[in-house]
């Protein structure tokens, strides 16, 4: 699941999404806190879920990477998004259930 990380380019990466998934990976492999793992609701990325996470999702409520264009905008989720609570890797932190990260219904 941690390799399934959309993202939408990351200066760390030159912006190749390709190359960010992989750096994600690395990063969710290699940190001794995370083991191999992201846990649903870990938006701090220590490797367990608590009320530190709840801080770091309350610090980025309403939050969006967005990216607009001459015609359209969008916004796209990537690992700084999920430090800011963008669960779901949409690129915004919205609506959801932090707890468990289990979204309620519609955009979280
Ligand atoms: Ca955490
Ligand atoms: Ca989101």
């Amino acid at each position: 699941m941690p390799a399934t990380i959309e993202v939408g380019g990351d200066a760390a990466t030159g912006g190749d999404t390709f190359s960010d998934n992989a750096w994600i990976k690395n990063e969710i492999d290699t940190d001794p806190n995370l083991l191999g793992t992201l846990q649903a609701g870990d938006v701090n990325r220590d490797g367990s879920v608590d009320g530190d996470d709840v801080t770091a999702f309350v610090a980025g409520w309403l939050k969006e990477k967005r990216f607009d264009g001459v015609h359209n905008s969008m916004t796209a989720g990537d690992w700084e998004t999920w430090g800011w609570g963008d669960m779901n890797h949409d690129g915004a932190v919205n609506f959801h259930v932090l707890l468990w990260g289990i979204p309620l219904s519609g955009r979280v």
